[in-house]
């Protein structure tokens, strides 16, 4: 039995971590049945969430999660893609989880109103007395994450304009296909689909959501992941908001 480790619905969003949604969209590619707990990042092999439990095997990591399932079960998620266009996707997905989601994240964590009906609402289980200090020091952590990795040590402005060079190259990459690699979805749109559901989601506001709406491409690819993945998921076209936010 397969066991997936995240966080859960939340934030208007099926997942409420892109990477724990890059796994899901994985398993529901490949088609393997698995059941999902919700579990703090500590208890995590490393530290993070996603993990998963195959049958009593733990493997810790979106990435490695993948190579694990390719292997044990035969897949690959790339199929039918050539070298080139292989290396296009790993620097694609490069692109998306170490340089888009901190824009992301930045959103989430340090956007006052974003984080205090966000994250901040993670330590809710906590006894009350500690919920305080527990709130400010994760927002501390993510801060000095977000500085370590750079993004954090530039103007909103400058922070904002990086994350839509990225939005940018993505809407080209995908230029008129429906996925970014072609025809069908392959490795790489599960990360490129949590990441920017994770930004467009209305339940945050945010300078770089509006950025992200205003590329129609990307909307409707947000759209059918969402359709062709979550059918189940109550999911209000993206396509539709986007043009009211346009008028
Ligand atoms: N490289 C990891 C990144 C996972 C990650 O950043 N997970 C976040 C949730 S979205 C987390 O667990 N953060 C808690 C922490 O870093 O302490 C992967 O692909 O699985």
């Amino acid at each position: 039995m397969i066991t997936l480790y995240g966080i859960g619905a939340k934030f208007g969003l099926p997942e409420a971590s892109p990477y724990v949604t890059k796994t899901e969209v994985h398993l529901r590619l490949a088609g393997l049945a698995y059941v999902k707990e919700a579990a703090p990042p500590q208890m995590s092999p490393k530290g993070q969430l996603p993990w998963l439990d195959d049958d009593g095997e733990l493997i810790a990591d979106s990435h490695f999660i993948r190579q694990h399932l390719e292997r044990k079960y035969g897949l690959d998620f790339d199929e039918g893609l050539g070298v080139a266009e292989r290396a296009q996707a790993w620097a694609i997905e490069r692109m998306v989880e170490n340089h888009l989601c901190w824009t992301l994240i930045n959103a989430r964590w340090l956007i006052p109103e974003n984080y205090a009906k966000g994250p901040a609402q993670f330590f809710q289980a906590m006894p009350p007395a500690m919920q305080e200090d527990m709130r400010r020091d994760a927002q501390a952590r993510i801060g000095e994450n977000l500085r370590a990795v750079g993004i954090g040590r530039h103007t909103d402005d400058e922070g904002l304009g990086l994350g839509v060079r990225s939005l940018a190259a993505l809407s080209a990459l995908l230029d008129g296909k429906p996925f970014l690699m072609g025809a069908r979805p392959t490795g790489v749109d599960a990360i490129a689909f949590g990441v920017l559901a994770g930004l467009m989601t209305p339940f945050f506001d945010a300078p770089i959501r509006d950025r992200a709406m205003s590329f129609g491409n990307l909307t409707a690819y947000v759209d059918r992941m969402m359709a062709g993945v979550y059918p189940e998921f109550d999911w209000a076209p993206l396509a539709a908001q986007a043009q009211t936010m346009a008028a």
